[in-house]
């Protein structure tokens, strides 16, 4: 079973064997965490992710979708890149959210990692609300069944941190 740690951080600089990346369709990079992984682990993540346009993924990574990359220069061996929903009130879109943990937890398997750093997906740019975002995510790594020993929400802020704390203390 996979045990779920919360940390309040950069998740960049995360000590784990996978680091998941909340990226966009093109896999070329954007602001948020992908601004901050592609910064910090240097051009052999975009080379891949080049790569991966090239051959798998020629229209883009599907939403809910992921697929792995190296890491670079981060301390982790590999970045899980996968694509949060845009979020949108009139829409529910919360499926294709769980997927995101789902997909990376399976990629992550198919890999042999065992420990795997998330970023709360959607809950930025995307504008998914932090506390339904949290309940999604929390829910999808405890009801996946991966082989990987331990997820770790790296939380950006103290605000986003409390948040996962509370909902993940009323989830039991
Ligand atoms: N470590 C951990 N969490 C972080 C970090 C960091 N270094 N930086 C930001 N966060 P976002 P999204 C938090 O916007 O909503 C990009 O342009 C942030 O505070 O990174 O899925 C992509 O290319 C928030 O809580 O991802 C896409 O176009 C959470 O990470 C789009 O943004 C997610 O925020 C994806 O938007």
């Amino acid at each position: 079973m996979t045990r779920i740690t919360l940390v309040q951080g950069d998740i960049t600089e995360q000590q784990v064997d996978a680091v998941v990346n909340a990226a966009n369709s093109s896999l070329l990079g954007g602001g948020g965490v992908d601004g901050a992984i592609h910064r910090r682990g240097g051009p052999e993540i975009l080379a891949d992710c080049r790569r991966l346009r090239a051959s798998r993924y020629g229209k883009g990574l599907p939403t809910g979708q992921a697929v792995a990359t190296t890491a670079g220069r981060l301390p982790a061996r590999w970045v899980i890149h996968t694509v949060g929903p845009v979020y949108r009130p009139e829409v529910d879109n919360s499926a294709l959210l769980a997927s995101c943990y789902r997909e990376s937890l399976r990629v992550a398997d198919g890999l042999g990692a065992e420990t795997v750093a998330f970023p709360a997906v959607s809950a930025g740019i995307y504008g998914w609300p932090v506390e339904d975002a949290a309940r999604i995510a929390l829910t999808a790594v405890a009801e996946s069944g991966a082989a990987v020993a331990e997820a770790r929400f790296v939380l950006f802020g103290a605000e986003t941190f409390e948040i996962f704390r509370e909902v993940m203390v009323a989830q039991g």
